[in-house]
């Protein structure tokens, strides 16, 4: 049924010849490696298309690729593949709705339907996994530029396989795409994760401003002055959420910034234990079990989903002691 579902894919890439790949606002690695690793797959196996990575570009990842840009879209004879992304209002770069042949892939938790061919693998930790899984079941090729992509992906994505849901399969995935490439796994984790003192300095602000409930839930809301004064931007403060995994004194973990130009708070939680998509999508968000999102718009409301959070993790532990 999945394999069925991968050769169908490939079959409309192999059909269509102009095709635009789209991910999530924000991104992260494992969204842009995998809309430059599919595009250059696509591109790699059949040289006449016309292949558009699309979505802002973030000058952090400049490593990974080029993205494209495109003046008007065909909306009529092209294809729309959207990577990473559970719900159309995240898409960045374009509105999905007037386009009339869409595929989703991803392995995030099921939001809303996008299109009739929808391939989502939860059981993977990165779309980057799905698209290897994409490659190895049709006749996409790829080369040694696509693979350090797709191993970039799944090596953020899975935080160097410490989360959920990492096994033997994705290990033995990506070994023997290590060794059929001869793929330099140092250099990759360097492009990864080297990162200037600033952000160091401003981790260590937060690690010192964190405040912690007895109820072993950590937050901290980083006002965007204090984040310039390290030199830092808001989107990475925001994802140094993920370095704060494996501390004793807390269980789910939550970093605001605020986004002056939509005049949102953005929010990025953690946890190590309560299941928190579901008190996220009740403040305009969602994502994994451990791992969500949210946007709110004033400060009671946030002040809710920290009540909300605080309350989880109360029950969790109470759950625990039993
Ligand atoms: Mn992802």
């Amino acid at each position: 049924m999945k394999k069925e579902t991968l050769k169908r894919i490939y079959n409309e890439i192999k059909k269509f010849d102009i095709i635009y790949l789209v991910r999530h606002i924000g991104p992260d690695p494992d969204a842009v490696a995998s809309e430059v690793a599919l595009r250059d797959s696509i591109l790699y196996t059949f040289p006449n298309k016309k292949v558009f990575a699309l979505g802002t570009g973030v000058a952090k990842f400049k490593y990974i690729g080029k993205l494209d840009k495109v003046n008007s879209f065909d909306y009529e004879n092209s294809l729309v593949i959207t990577l990473d992304v559970p719900n159309i209002s995240r898409i960045d770069g374009m509105d999905l709705k007037k386009f009339k042949n869409v595929i989703k892939i991803d392995h995030h938790p099921f939001v809303e339907k996008f299109s009739d061919i929808e391939y989502i693998d939860e059981k993977t930790c990165s779309t980057c996994e799905v698209l290897l899984d994409l490659v190895n079941n049709t006749r996409l090729k790829i080369n040694e530029g696509i693979a350090t992509n797709l191993l970039v992906g799944i090596i953020s994505d899975s935080n160097r396989f410490l989360f959920n849901p990492c096994d033997d399969k994705i290990l033995i995935k990506v070994a023997d795409l290590v060794k059929k490439f001869k793929l330099n796994l140092q250099k990759i984790y360097a492009s990864i994760y080297s990162r200037p003192i600033s952000e160091v300095r401003l981790m260590g602000y937060i690690g010192s401003n964190l405040k912690v409930t007895k109820n072993k839930f950590a937050y901290i809301i980083l006002d965007n002055d204090i984040v310039s004064s390290f030199n830092a931007d808001v989107s990475s403060a925001s994802n140094m959420v993920n370095d704060f995994n494996n501390i004793e004194d807390f269980i789910v973990w939550m970093f605001v910034t605020k986004d002056i130009k939509n005049d949102i708070f953005k929010v990025n939680i953690r946890s190590r234990g309560p299941i928190i998509n579901e008190v996220a999508s009740n403040y305009n968000g969602g994502g994994h079990k451990f791992s969500s999102g949210a946007r709110v718009k004033t400060m009671d409301e946030l002040d809710n989903l920290i009540n909300d959070l605080d309350i989880l993790c109360r029950e969790y532990n109470k759950d625990i002691e039993k």
